[in-house]
Order: C-alpha cells, then structure tokens, then sequence
C-alpha cells in the first residue's frame, strides 16, 4: 500500500488500551525476555482500510522460533499439572477479560484486516463463545468405560493432553480461528504455539497481551500461549518439527497440502481447514426472500474472504431470472467502504495482491465465456485511497469453467443453472474438489431431507435454509476433499487435541488371556 496516512486518533487509542507496541520486538515473537537486536527482517504493517502504517513487527528466525519452543515446553510442564476444571477457570478468565476488549480488540481486526466493525466484533463474540464452550468441556472430558471379556477385569479409556499444539491462522479470521484451536487445546491441557498471518499480526500481539494478562494475574508462565510472527519458514519449521505432535492449519490449499505432507512423513497429527468453493442451491419451493438475503451476506460479507463465502448460486430453472433480477438490484446499493463506518457493508481487501487476483479471475471467467453482470470494478478516489476496495461482481457462467472450479477468496459470485430435479443441483454442487460448506433454500421436505442425506451434499457443512457463512461454534467445523478433513471448535472436535489411551485392570489373581488364548508355561 503505496498511500501512507497518519494513524488516526482512535486508533492510537485502539492500539494503546491493547497494548500493541508493535515497535517492541519482544512483543512480536511473544517472548517478553527478546530483545531488539533478535530476530529477522522487520516487516511494516499497513491498514487496508487507509493505507495508514499501523506498525512493523520483527519476523522470527530459527533462534527465536528454538526460544519459543523452549518456553512452551517448559509452560506445558505446569499446565498439564493442573486439573482440567482448573485450567477451565483459567479460560474462564481470559472469556472476561475478552468481554472487557471486545470493542478496541474487533476495531483493531477491522483496520488490519478490513472486515467491517459488526464482524469484528462477532470475531471477538466468536471468541469469547468458544470460551465458555471449552470452560464447559474442562468437566466433561469424558471417556468410556468398557466391559472386559475378562472376569474381575476393568476397561476404559482415557485422554491425555499431547503437548505442544501448533496453530497457523489465515488473515481473514485473524482471531476467532486462534481462539477456537487455543482455548480448546489448552483445556485439554496442551500449550499452544501460533503463528498468525503475517498479513495481520497486531491483533495477534493484542490477543497475547490479553492472554498474558490473565497468566500473570494467576501466577502461570506465559508459556502456556505463544505467539510467533513470521513467514512460511516459521511455518515450515513447526511443521516439520517432532516437538510439536500437533498442527492446525488454516489456509490455502496449497499451504495445507505442504503442512499435511512435512506432518504426515513425521507421522504426527494435523489438523486441517482449507479451501472452499462454496454453494448454495435455490429451488422452485425456495423461500425467495431468505434466499436472496443469506447469498448477499454469504457472497458479498468479509469482502468474499471467508473460507465458507458463498461462491456459487445453483438456482432452479424457474426461479433463475427473479433471483438474478433481485441480485441486480441489491449489488449497485450495497455500501462499500470505511469498515468502521456504521452504514458500510462491503469493506476493503485484504490487499492489492488479493486486488489483483480478483481482477484476474473476473477476466479469465470471461474468456471461459462468463458475462460479466454487475461489478468488478477497483475504486478509485480519496476514500478508497488504499486500492483496495472493489465492487463485488456477478457472473453468469457454467459449472465446469476453470474458474468456477477454483476458490478464489474476492466477492465474485457465479450464477449457475439447474434443470429438473434437486439431484441435478446436488450434483453441480459436489462436482468441485473443495468440500466446505453447502446450503439448499427450500420449503420442500423432500428436496431438503435429499440434501442432507448420505446421497446429499458432500461438504462438512449442510445448512437447510441458512446461507454458507456464519457458523456457530458449538458445531465441529471443517469439511471434506480438498478442504483437508479436519475439525475444530465444537462438539467433540476436542478429542482430537488428546492423545487417547486404552486402559484395562486385573484385579484377580489369574491372568486370563483375551480370545480364551491357553498359553501355559
Ligand atoms: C474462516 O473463514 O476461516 O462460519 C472461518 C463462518 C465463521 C468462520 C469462518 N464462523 O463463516
């Protein structure tokens, strides 16, 4: 970002009650110990929303990436001591202190990251509800008990907490997606490292100094949350890494692919959420009004960059002129701009990369044969100085096209066509790689139960009558094929970030053997 304006009042205000002084280099490796002569190259971060420099981190290097891990290990020494409902009444703490910053702690997501205001803070709402899930789970962290084929014999199994848990977060949920790994991690009893994107790791600092605040006021060692801020080397290296049993991942494809394979040679476990390609499918018995506003926020919210965006619109033959009529008038009226303002829908990019790449795909889709309908266009003019603020676009195209095929993380929304039955639909549906989230609009019982059964949707997430985006976090989140297989936050998503164990008891005096085995000596 080439326009550099000077921090506005608020936002030195923002900064200071978070306590980012990006400048300190301690800071933005997480260890409080660091010095300004550590660590790498220093990266500026510039606000999309402005262009203004809101600060400039330090990368890590091997050394200090060697230190953070240090110190993890030594925080998981204590922290897995402690009773879980112990470590619960720890994030119950951090839940309130999240309370206490949701507003500067959602203003800072929205000028880094460019979501408008009312998403920040359901960023920071998104974080403080996986809190109160994971004080709940610190009791319930249940096994079962078996009945042993054995006389006098007990069975049951056991969780463990495994240890250091690595976290690598996208820019577009620059929080929440931490919050879910961390707080869940940690109640299972791990430590956990996170590296968030170097596109946004200020509200990555604002969330370790929260964090710290609580271990402080409770007398625990900052290593129990890690922060490291750096590039895909630092990626690389946790990935690769035998200390750390587990790594989720959130991301590309393509950056999935790498953490899934440096994990998998080591056989450790990771945890994976990747692309989408997202659709919602609107039938003859849609209700049209539901329809239209769930594919506005889904396709247009975060400016297109959630991995749950709405990216496809399969709509019934018979409804395709009065949806596409309805989305032509909405598009031109949709408020884009300031993300901190109130009235503003549609906020900036994330950068002029992710600019260019938008404009990239509007281009080849046409060639493919895809008409343009609505937008498209970068904004140009004093309150758009950054260049990062777009026109969400719509595209009339095929479902096979290239493009259509492809996640690309801009507001461009592909209408597609069905003929027939809802089969039809459910079939453009799954034809992609990616397998996310899926949505149907319908008032037919038959049509939706079709959806959702075993011949349905293939995507970890099927909503009936609810848009792609905007899942709650008492649900398991994650999805199929090319979007990695993994699941975090909700329901029993926390078993995953234990290592499971088996346990059987003789209390006789024999030793009978399993299968009725003889095996005298
Ligand atoms: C993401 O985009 O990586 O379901 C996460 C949603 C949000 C989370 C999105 N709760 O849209």
């Amino acid at each position: 970002m080439e326009t550099t304006q000077t921090l506005t009042n608020e936002m030195q205000q923002v900064l200071q009650t978070l306590k980012v002084d990006s400048l300190n280099p301690a800071y933005s490796t997480g260890l409080h110990s660091g010095s300004a002569t550590e660590g790498g190259a220093t990266k500026e971060i510039h606000s999309p929303v402005d262009g203004a420099l809101i600060g400039s981190v330090k990368m890590a290097d091997e050394a200090i990436y060697e230190k953070v891990v240090e110190q993890a290990q030594k925080g998981f020494m204590v922290w897995r001591k402690m009773p879980a409902p112990q470590r619960g009444e720890i994030i119950r703490q951090i839940g309130l202190k999240l309370r206490e910053y949701k507003e500067p702690l959602g203003k800072l997501v929205t000028y880094e990251m460019g979501k408008i205001y009312q998403e920040g803070l359901g960023e920071v709402q998104e974080m403080i509800d996986i809190c109160d899930l994971a004080v709940g789970h610190s009791r319930q962290l249940y096994g079962f008990t078996m009945h042993s084929e054995r006389p006098n014999h007990r069975m049951y199994d056991q969780y463990h907490p495994m240890g250091i848990v690595g976290v690598i977060s996208a820019f577009n949920f620059p929080v929440a997606v931490w919050a879910w790994n961390a707080m869940i991690a940690a109640v299972c009893g791990n430590v956990v490292i996170w590296k968030p994107s170097e596109k946004t790791p200020l509200t990555g600092i604002a969330c370790q100094n929260i964090v710290a605040e609580v271990l402080k006021e409770n007398d625990l060692p900052e290593g129990i949350f890690n922060l490291v801020i750096g590039d895909a080397e630092i990626g690389s290296l946790m990935s690769h890494d035998r200390r750390i049993p587990l790594v989720s991942a959130t991301g590309s494809t393509r950056m999935g692919k790498k953490v899934g394979e440096a994990v998998g040679a080591r056989l450790g476990k990771s945890l994976l959420e990747l692309g989408g390609n997202n659709a919602i499918i609107i039938t003859e018995h849609a209700d049209m009004e539901m329809a239209i506003r769930a594919t506005v926020f889904g396709a247009v919210g975060t400016c297109g960059q959630r991995c749950t965006s709405t990216r496809r619109l399969i709509i019934h033959e018979s409804r395709y002129e009065e949806v596409k009529e309805r989305l032509l008038k909405i598009y031109p009226s949709l408020s884009i701009g300031n993300p901190l303002d109130g009235k503003t829908l549609v906020g900036p990019m994330i950068d002029h990369e992710a600019v260019a790449n938008f404009k990239k795909a509007l281009q080849n889709v046409q060639q493919e044969g895809g008409k343009l309908l609505v937008g498209g266009e970068v904004l140009e003019g004093e309150s758009y100085a950054s260049g990062n603020y777009v026109k969400p676009a719509i595209v009339e195209a095929e479902p096979q096209y290239e493009m259509v095929q492809e996640e690309t993380f801009a507001p461009i929304l592909y209408l597609l066509k069905y003929q027939g039955e809802v089969e039809e639909a459910i079939s453009i549906q799954n034809n992609v790689k990616q397998g996310l989230s899926s949505a149907i609009f319908t008032q037919n019982l038959l049509e939706a139960e079709t959806f959702l059964s075993y011949q349905g949707s293939d995507c970890g997430i099927a909503n009936v009558n609810i848009g792609t985006s905007g899942a709650e976090i008492g649900g398991a989140f994650g999805g199929e094929k090319d979007t990695g297989g993994g699941r975090e936050s909700g329901s029993d998503a926390w078993k995953f970030y234990m290592r499971r164990q088996t346990n059987t008891i003789n209390y006789s005096t024999e030793l009978p053997l399993a299968q009725g085995i003889e095996f005298n000596i």
